[in-house]
């Protein structure tokens, strides 16, 4: 195989040609990430009012590893060591501070999965956003986000790996349309003492559920709020114009 050289063009050109991929295949890995944060109550100092977990699941809470090598979670300043290398699944990260900030999560594929890293980000929720109510230290703020990454044409053999891997959906495009090839459990990436599934995860309570239907319903939800919104807006408005005639009119007389 010839040599890769970081930064030489050419060197990288010869690299990308070696890689065989699978044609009219693509690979879509659903993925949630986001933190979910307790208030510690009595528990609470000045620096640590919330203890709180971000990480990085599979939708369907499957192993991530045969997918994802490691993940780099890219904390606030203020912490220790604020970039911290995760490099197995789970991919998650427990910490305890006293504000809220924007993460930075980089997600790093195996190498024969042929792409460069994936940078996110996720706001650090520790308040709820209805700040009416008392905080409680029994439920948690929960700020999830879902995406689904996809890979198009994948290298031959990182597509041996994973099409019978349950947190992929493989579909392949011809003419006659996209299919969606079956999936079998796959024990490829286990660990030894575990797996990093998240299936009987001790938060999994609180995962939020984001089937299709789920976004669809909070959307309409949104767009009902909007509309009513902006309904009181022009109610409003037209009782100022009104005020304004009247102001005006009066000034004449
Ligand atoms: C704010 N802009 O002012 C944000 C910064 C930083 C939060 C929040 C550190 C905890 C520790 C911590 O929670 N920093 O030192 O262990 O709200």
């Amino acid at each position: 195989m010839p040599q890769a050289v970081v930064g030489k063009k050419y060197g990288i050109k010869q690299m990308e040609n070696a890689i065989k991929r699978v044609k009219d295949i693509e690979i879509s890995v659903p993925i949630v990430y986001g933190t979910i944060s307790f208030w510690l109550g009595k528990k609470a100092d000045e620096l640590h009012s919330h203890k709180w977990t971000v990480y990085v699941r599979s939708a369907a809470n499957e192993d991530l590893c045969v997918v994802i090598k490691k993940v780099v979670f890219q904390l606030h300043p203020s912490f220790n060591n604020p970039t911290r290398v995760v490099e197995a699944a789970p991919f998650e990260l427990n910490e305890s501070g006293w504000g809220e900030f924007e993460i930075g999560i980089t997600v790093f594929f195996h190498g024969d999965v042929g792409e460069k890293p994936l940078e996110l980000f996720h706001h650090l929720k520790l308040y709820p956003v209805d700040e009416s109510g008392p905080q409680s230290t029994k439920k948690p703020v929960v700020m999830e986000a879902y995406d689904e990454i996809v890979f198009n044409e994948p290298p031959e053999a990182f597509f041996a790996r994973l099409r019978n891997y349950p947190a992929a959906v493989v579909s392949s495009h011809t003419a006659s349309g996209t299919v969606h090839l079956s999936a079998a459990v796959s024990t490829e990436c286990m660990n030894e003492k575990r797996s990093g599934d998240t299936k009987d995860h001790p938060l999994g309570q609180w995962f939020l559920k984001h089937s299709e239907a789920d976004e669809l319903s909070s959307i309409a939800a949104a767009r009902q709020q909007v509309q009513s919104q902006i309904m009181k807006l022009k109610q409003d408005l037209d009782v100022l114009e009104t005020e304004v005639l009247q102001l005006k009119s009066s000034a004449r007389a």
